[in-house]
């Protein structure tokens, strides 16, 4: 997963130090998982398609002990309330509705799997952005179930933490997701892109440097916010698994993309179903056109096939919205390699590729045209594909 690095073990030491003051004992251990960006695959997923997202170097950090009296204690550093104080025994599905349902999840899937988790003092820090489609979420998740892994000597592997993490969070938090997120924290590595087939969870570690090529991927946080556990995330996941069962398929990713003509003429007048089919199927494409022409070493050429992903989510999946329109839009006006929204949607975030020599006109043009539109003022950096969930001290 890569040796933590100079700022890592900083930012780990201060929530090591935090702990220490908060609880009166040093913690047991300290360890981060990432937020992501997904590169291409989006909604696809949930659909035992196919993924390609890279770690961030936004992390959250965990400082953890465990407890011998059963109480589970956590704390964010970043969110006021102080300390909950939680009891694994009583833990139930759908009964909470703050973050503290993100690691009391996990506790209680790893609890339900047979895993014998007890008590803990948890404090944590995140420099993950919240509600920006960049996997706040699973960080939060991920760190927790590895910390928890490592303390109890569960032995359990990155693919197997992520699967109970995805638990967590559709059965605990009760928000539909699909695997991506989970496994890209767990198991992402530096320099590169993660080519994920969410069906198996076999994975493929693509170089992804896109420095030293003179190249840059620019993060556009719309700060418009979204949130998965509400309905409209559900209902394209729920259309989706219509038209598996329309077509006589397990899953979407079961329709060829040279069928796909005649799979769409088999649905008929389900409009909405045939729109959302097209999606995933010639995203589940572009994703194999994607790791294609990285691993020919031709990638500029991917900058087009992003684009076309961002015109598939908004005029096929129909969820985009006027901000992450604009930034695509506008970065590719002022010569982006390509562009487009990356994550659940309806907010969030886009990712811009670019030229080095491009970056500052494209985010000067992006921050005009918000400026212009009214809109709130979006954030920008660069995203360097970093290192998966690791233990930091
Ligand atoms: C969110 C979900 F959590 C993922 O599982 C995935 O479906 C993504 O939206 C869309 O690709 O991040």
């Amino acid at each position: 997963m890569g040796a933590p690095v100079g700022a890592d073990v900083d930012a780990a030491q201060r929530v090591r130090d935090e702990f220490t003051e908060l609880y009166g004992t040093a913690p047991e251990g300290v360890w981060s998982a990432p937020g992501r960006v997904n590169l291409i695959g989006e909604h696809t997923d949930y659909n035992d398609g196919f993924v390609m997202p890279f770690a961030l170097p936004h992390v959250t950090t965990a400082a953890v002990s465990r407890r011998t009296d059963g109480v589970l204690r956590l704390h964010s550093a970043d969110i006021e309330g102080g300390v909950v104080e939680l009891a694994p025994d009583a833990l139930e599905p759908g009964t909470d509705h703050a973050w503290t349902a993100y690691p009391a999840g996990v506790v209680w899937a790893l609890r339900e799997a047979g895993h014998p988790v007890g008590g803990a003092d948890v404090h944590l820090s995140s420099t993950v952005p919240t509600g920006a489609g960049l996997s706040s979420s699973a960080a939060l998740e991920v760190v927790i179930a590895l910390a928890l892994n490592d303390l109890h000597g569960l032995g359990l592997a990155r693919w197997q933490l992520a699967r109970l993490c995805q638990r967590a969070e559709n059965v605990y938090v009760g928000a539909p997701t699909g695997i991506m997120d989970q496994t890209a924290s767990a198991c992402c590595e530096h320099g590169h892109a993660l080519f994920l087939d969410t069906r198996d969870l076999s994975q493929k570690q693509i170089p992804f440097d896109l420095a030293a090529e003179g190249m840059r991927l620019l993060v556009v946080d719309t700060q418009v916010k979204h949130a998965h556990s509400g309905g409209e995330y559900g209902k394209r996941r729920a259309g989706c698994e219509k038209g598996a069962a329309l077509l006589g398929v397990d899953a979407l990713r079961d329709v060829a993309y040279d069928g796909l003509g005649a799979a769409l003429d088999r649905l008929g007048d389900e409009e909405e179903v045939r729109r959302l089919v097209r999606h995933v199927v010639t995203e589940d494409h572009r994703v194999e056109r994607v790791v294609a022409l990285l691993e020919a070493g031709d990638t500029r050429a991917i900058g087009p096939v992003l684009t076309e992903g961002h015109a598939s989510l908004r005029d096929d999946f129909r969820i985009s919205c006027p901000e992450l329109d604009l930034v695509v839009d506008t970065a590719l006006a002022s010569g982006a390699l390509g562009a487009r929204m990356t994550g659940g949607g309806f907010g969030g975030s886009a990712i811009v590729l670019a030229e080095a020599s491009d970056v500052d006109t494209i985010t000067k043009a992006v921050e005009e045209a918000f400026a212009a539109a009214g809109f709130t003022a979006p954030r920008t950096f660069e995203a360097v594909p970093s290192a998966g969930a690791r233990r930091a001290v």
